[in-house]
């Protein structure tokens, strides 16, 4: 039996000069980053080089092994298992990565033997789950992200086709191996990768005993430059360790909370104290919009009670996301190529310092262009919420799938479409729509609204899903409310996080998570769309403006001062 691993960080070499930086050599690199071998912060090492000859390589694996084994850190070999033998003959390796083009798993084990290790590169679900089956004692999963380090890579697969992987694991019966996976992982995305990698789920799929049903995390993440290009690497070891353990038991940033398993329905008291911190704290919602909805989306803002900024330059959002009570909204309106790297920039930004981000996957799937950003924005980093009609949502879960789920999956949308309206544009049926927002919201873990006459909310674990029916088909007759709803969201889940960091370790927050911040977002716009709607005043679109904006500001008020005669 090889020993038990901790896979939590694993550390792949380069001998690339790009990345080792000036007179660094490979072994002195991994002896800094395995300095004080007690603290242990990588629990496995590969030697990874594609151009070394056998001899060279096993005075390196000899001399790696003076750092490796007092960490009791198993040390690799990548793809070479005539060098394995040989240094396993000297005691100076414990086993072999495998690529899919490498010796087979059954014939690498005849040649090391029952102890060594042996993992394999899987990039698919079939190389997965037949990895296992061959016997590999761990997989590397990947590439998650496009990286320089490795340019030949096959597929570019992001979290969610490594999620896809750890469920195929499972429901083989492989949820045991432990997984790693690789390419582009850093201290600031390693968090929320790991989070948002694993496999969870729902409750309802247990068997019928009730038992729960069988997930998978990720054990750990493989980095070669995160660590081998690193000025301390000793120090980015223990900061890497440190984000995939929080990825493995906080969520993708501190102020994000787990929903409730079986929360305590339909009570107004806690979107009443959100309301109140939103207007009592003034959160910053900072827009990254189009042009059309600037104006209506700040004026939304202000009536609401947040502050906004409208702003597009990603390199002003680091500023922007360390101020206190921000909020990030990313309205995909101007789908540009420039619009695009500040979006990503902005997404690190807001994700590196915790704050909340809201996605508006405007057009999503009117054009490749809009398609091809939507996987973008997905890859650049957690999203909090992703709010969209119904097209907009669906291409979102669409474009996180391969080529074969995704054509499975529109079919079975094409079964529960029903026809509807003189133009004949086809709906999903309302089943249809609550499994959408369900099944996107697991998969990324974050809450999904689905806007349309009803809207389709759904919490972080695709558990709870809450039908919005309130509004006025006057909202559709203006540019831009669509869009402010948005906003209006982003500065309810930032004055839901300010609520829970103030109430924490008091213990009364529990229901202050972000799918009540979004209900609450929504319940305050939507009444106020209602109530403006039938005022005498109005006569249509344009006196329906400025009585709505009235309607905000005052229910927001009333709300603040715990008067429910809003929710009327
Ligand atoms: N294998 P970095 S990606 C060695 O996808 C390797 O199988 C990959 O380097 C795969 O941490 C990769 O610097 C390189 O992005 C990872
Ligand atoms: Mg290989």
């Amino acid at each position: 039996m090889p020993p038990s691993v901790d896979y939590s960080v694993y550390l792949v070499t380069d001998p690339t000069p790009a990345i080792l930086g000036p007179g660094r050599t490979v072994v002195e690199v991994v002896g800094a980053a395995l300095a004080e071998p007690e603290k242990k912060h990588i629990g496995i090492v590969q030697l990874r080089d594609k151009d070394a000859d056998a001899r060279t390589m096993l005075a390196t694996l000899a001399a790696l092994h003076e750092y490796t084994a007092p960490a009791r850190a198993p040390l690799l070999v990548n793809d070479r298992v005539d060098v394995a033998v040989a240094a396993m003959a000297r005691g100076h390796c414990e086993g072999v990565h495998l690529g899919q083009d490498d010796i087979d798993v059954a014939t690498a084990r005849k040649m090391l033997g029952p102890d060594a290790i042996i993992g394999v590169t899987a990039s698919t679900v079939d190389e997965a789950v037949t990895a296992c089956r061959d016997g590999a004692d761990y997989l590397g999963l990947g590439t998650v992200f496009a990286t320089p380090t490795k340019t030949n890579t096959k597929h570019v697969v992001g979290t969610s086709g490594i999620q896809r992987m750890l469920q195929a694991l499972v429901e083989a019966g492989f949820g045991h191996i432990p997984a790693v996976c690789i390419g582009g992982i850093h201290t600031n995305n390693a968090r929320r990768v790991v989070f948002q990698s694993g496999y969870r789920p729902a409750a309802d799929k247990g068997d019928s005993e009730g038992a729960a049903p069988q997930g998978k995390e990720l054990d750990g993440v493989a980095v070669v430059s995160a660590i081998m290009g690193a000025a301390d690497p000793g120090a980015a070891a223990a900061g890497l360790a440190e984000k995939v353990r929080l990825g493995k038991t906080q969520g993708p940033t501190d102020f994000y909370r787990v929903p409730p398993t079986n929360p305590a329905q339909a009570s107004p008291a806690p979107v009443q104290r959100i309301l109140q911190a939103l207007h009592e704290t003034t959160p910053l919602s900072h827009n990254m919009t189009n042009l059309v909805v600037q104006n209506i989306a700040a004026n939304v803002a202000l009536a609401v009670g947040a502050s906004p900024i409208m702003s597009n330059n990603g390199d002003e959002a680091t500023d922007l996301a360390r101020l206190p009570g921000s909020a990030l909204v990313i309205n995909m309106g101007t789908a540009t190529p420039e619009s695009l790297a500040n979006y990503v920039k902005a997404i690190s930004a807001y994700n590196a310092a915790g704050r909340p981000i809201v996605f508006d996957p405007v057009g999503a799937g009117a054009t490749d262009i809009r398609r091809a950003a939507v996987r973008t924005i997905m890859a650049a980093g957690y999203l909090d919420v992703i709010k969209g009609n119904e097209g907009e949502i669906q291409t979102v879960y669409l474009s996180g799938l391969n080529d074969e789920d995704r054509a499975r999956e529109e079919a079975e949308a094409g079964a529960h479409r029903q026809q509807r309206g003189v133009d004949g544009s086809n709906t999903l049926d309302a089943a249809a729509r609550g499994r959408l927002v369900r099944k996107l919201a697991a998969r990324e873990k974050c809450v999904v609204v689905l806007t349309g006459a009803v809207d389709f909310v759904s919490d972080s674990r695709g558990e709870r899903v809450a039908e919005v029916a309130d509004g006025h088909p006057m909202l559709g007759e203006v540019t831009g409310t669509g869009c402010s709803l948005g906003t209006v969201i982003s500065a309810a889940v930032s004055a839901a996080a300010t609520l829970r960091k103030e109430s924490s370790g008091g213990g009364d927050d529990e229901e202050i998570d972000t799918f009540t911040a979004v209900l609450a977002g929504m319940a305050l716009y939507e009444r106020a769309a209602a109530r403006a709607a039938v005022l005498p005043s109005v006569n249509g679109p344009g006196t329906f403006v400025p009585a709505f904006l009235d309607e905000l500001s005052r229910c927001r008020r009333a709300a603040a001062a715990n008067d429910m005669s809003w929710l009327a």
